[in-house]
């Protein structure tokens, strides 16, 4: 992505996600915006964009961070919110073995507490051991952890999966990290 879309995404991901107010955004339950009324405030704080750019957002970015609704009036962030919205995700059943990126400086803490949703709503887990490498990037040297997620199924835990591919979970406890 070019860096200023990549800029005006990280904008985006700050509101949809996490600070609506920051702008005087209005999310509903569900956590979709209107999109005319997210392009006129993002263009108040200075953005510069129109409804192709947001469309350029939604189409480039790597993680697939964005959705429209069906008519495209509206736009959420598929995962990663601290604040308070309900995305209304169905169960699923994962693969058996899924993966957790994180930094080496935190795994004492994960093996003693299990993984903790901290700020987002759930725990973030990927099918892919790369995207896991890249997501322990972001904290330290990172370090995958491998999750017994055919037990935690087992066992009776529930796994959301997003229009993203995250699946997702409340929480991870020691016993089912198989190593790292
Ligand atoms: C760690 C990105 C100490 C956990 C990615 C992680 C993902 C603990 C950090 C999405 C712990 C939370 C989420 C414990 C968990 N003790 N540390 N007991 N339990 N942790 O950013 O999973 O780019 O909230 O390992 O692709 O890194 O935002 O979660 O290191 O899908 O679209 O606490 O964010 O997507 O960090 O990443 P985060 P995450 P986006």
């Amino acid at each position: 992505m070019e860096k200023n879309l990549k800029h005006i995404s990280k904008f985006m991901s700050l509101v949809l996600r996490h600070r609506p107010e920051e702008i005087g955004l209005q999310l509903d339950e569900n956590g979709w915006a209107d999109l005319q009324e997210l392009i006129i405030k993002l263009n108040s704080k200075g953005a510069n964009v129109d409804e192709a750019t947001i469309q350029l957002v939604v189409d480039t970015n790597e993680k697939k961070r964005f959705a429209f609704n069906d008519d495209k009036t509206k736009i959420r962030a598929n995962q990663g919110h601290s604040i308070k919205v309900d995305l209304q995700l169905s169960p699923a059943t994962p693969p058996d073995v899924l993966y957790h990126g994180t930094a080496l400086h935190v795994i004492a803490s994960i093996m003693k507490n299990g993984l903790l949703k901290q700020n987002r709503h759930h725990v973030h887990l990927t099918a892919s051991k790369e995207t896991a490498v890249s997501v322990g990037a972001r904290h330290g040297k990172p370090v995958v952890l491998e999750i017994d997620a055919a037990r935690m199924v087992a066992e009776g835990f529930e796994f959301y999966i997003t229009d993203n591919d995250v699946w997702l979970v409340e929480i991870v406890l020691p016993e089912y990290i198989i190593s790292g």
